[in-house]
């Protein structure tokens, strides 16, 4: 028969509590990247508050994968959920290759990745919302400048 004599019972507590210890830590790493500020852009073209951009990144620089969201409001000010968005992202002083970032949509907010290409002036993301019911939703994004990788 085994015994469990105090001071093996001590280090096991003292185990379970450094174990829980790096849970914690572990845990709050995790939800310090997801909730690190992003960049926040609103669009031009929408009542304030109708779309914003967020690019989740600490500095906007080209040939990066910069995952982003855009949470977009209708004309109620209510969170459009259920539309199929597009985007496409051009340079307004040049002409540039076709660059549309794939967007879906989780929990009424659309998302994914884009790329800046280029770093040699402003960028727009022009994005169109389309419901089932034909409504549509114009919305454009200035970025000002990305800086060169
Ligand atoms: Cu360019």
């Amino acid at each position: 028969m085994t015994m469990i004599t105090p001071h093996k019972k001590v280090k096991f507590v003292i185990c379970k509590i450094l174990l829980s210890m790096v849970f914690i830590v572990a845990i709050s790493t995790a939800s310090m990247a997801v909730s690190a500020a992003p960049i926040r852009i609103a669009a031009t073209d929408t009542p304030p508050g109708g779309a914003v951009l967020e690019l989740y990144t600490d500095e906007l620089v080209t040939m990066t994968a910069i995952p982003f969201r855009i949470t977009i409001r209708d004309a109620a000010g209510r969170p459009l959920t259920g539309a199929k968005v597009s985007c496409e992202m051009t340079m307004p002083s040049m002409t540039m290759p076709e660059n549309r970032p794939r967007v879906t949509e989780r929990d009424g907010v659309y998302g994914g990745e884009l790329v800046f290409t280029c770093a040699l002036g402003a960028w727009r993301i022009g994005c169109l919302a389309e419901k089932a019911d034909g409504s549509r939703q114009v919305m454009t994004f200035d970025i000002e400048k990305v800086r060169m990788k």
